[in-house]
């Protein structure tokens, strides 16, 4: 018996010294001290020898399973502190390398320069009104003072969705809103999308439009050629001289198309301003009183001014943009110019 147990011991030091990690240290450990192991085993084998020497091999049999579960519990010990160190050694992180740089992104130019814009006009005391894309017949055409029988409500200009609901083709529906639900005085602009049966290199089906109204009492024409200057000037340059010809809306009257001295030859003439010296920027006038009466503004007590202009057409001028398309392909060579 005792030759058994000492080459039991043996041959679990062995199994223990030679475990090469936990999983295996842990099976070595429930087949030599298991309740099914192989000490178990040896005890039980004890109905064989005398009954005086069983309290003694009782006792060496237990000395032995002390002694192992300690041995076993150190070498547990020591592999796990191996494992870990192991661990830290490979996650080490390198705090000296340089960092990588986060891909930076960059606004749209159409959306710089709608709020250099919209920062202009803030600056003047105007708010910026929104409203739906999609608009009656009412809203944009019948309260603009725009007859039946007016070029824009054909079917070839304006997407119609049904006979009476329509995608907006000018802002001018915020206006005639906001009137609806305020007294003057009325100073706003409204940026937003537009929709027009339209398309070549300097139309876009879908294009951006800042209209501006402005509605007191003693409103002049003066007034508008002062705030149209004082823009031109913001936008495009404190040198920047501006012209009125006289035109046509029928939501204002009197109407004027207004130019600005060409920002790339300074009036001079080039190929941009087709050697005129000038550029188109926007259209402007005097509201109609039929307008203001549509919304229940009394014509002899307030009078006002509205502007129109096209975003894309302003941005292109400021960035020397010459296809509108390149606004809307979003290729990311052309939008990385604009980073700031
Ligand atoms: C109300 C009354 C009047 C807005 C105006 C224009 C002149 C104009 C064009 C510029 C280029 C449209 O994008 S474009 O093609 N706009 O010429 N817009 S006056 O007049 C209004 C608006 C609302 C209640």
């Amino acid at each position: 018996m005792k030759e058994q147990i000492k080459e039991l011991r043996q041959e679990a030091l062995a199994a223990l010294t030679s475990a090469v990690d936990l999983v295996q240290l842990n099976e070595r450990k429930v087949l030599y001290l298991g309740k099914k192991g192989k000490l178990t085993a040896l005890l039980r084998g004890m109905g064989n020898i005398p009954a005086e020497e069983r309290p003694k091999v009782g006792r060496v049999v237990n000395e032995l399973r002390d002694e192992l579960e300690s041995l076993w519990t150190d070498r547990e010990n020591e592999l796990l502190r191996k494992e870990q160190e192991a661990r830290l050694q490979k996650e080490k992180i390198d705090i000296s390398l340089p960092g990588r740089q986060p891909a930076l992104g960059a606004f749209h130019p159409l959306s710089l320069t709608i709020q250099e814009i919209k920062r202009i006009f803030i600056g003047m005391g105007y708010q910026v009104v929104e409203g739906p894309e999609i608009e009656t017949d009412y809203y944009n055409f019948e309260a603009l003072n725009i007859p039946k029988d007016h070029p824009a409500r054909d079917m070839q200009d304006t997407f119609y969705i049904t006979d009476n609901i329509l995608l907006r083709s000018q802002t001018s529906p915020v206006q005639i809103r906001t009137m609806e639900k305020q007294k003057p005085p009325v100073r706003i602009i409204a940026p937003g999308k537009v929709y027009r049966s339209d398309s070549d290199v300097t139309h876009s089906p879908m294009f951006h439009q800042i209209e501006g109204l402005l509605i007191d009492k003693n409103i002049t024409f003066a007034d508008l050629k002062g705030t149209i200057q004082l823009f031109a000037q913001r936008i495009f340059g404190k040198n920047t001289k501006t012209r009125f010809r006289a035109s046509y809306f029928p939501f204002t009257e009197p109407s004027a198309e207004v130019d600005v001295s060409c920002i790339m030859c300074q009036g001079t003439g080039c190929r941009v301003c087709s050697d005129t010296g000038w550029l188109e920027i926007l259209g402007s006038g005097m509201v109609d009183p039929r307008v203001l009466e549509m919304v229940g503004y009394d014509p002899e007590e307030y009078s006002g001014f509205a502007f129109g202009m096209g975003v894309e057409r302003i941005a292109m001028l400021r960035y020397g943009i010459n296809d509108i398309r390149l606004f809307f392909d979003n290729d990311v060579r052309f939008l990385q110019q604009f980073k700031r």
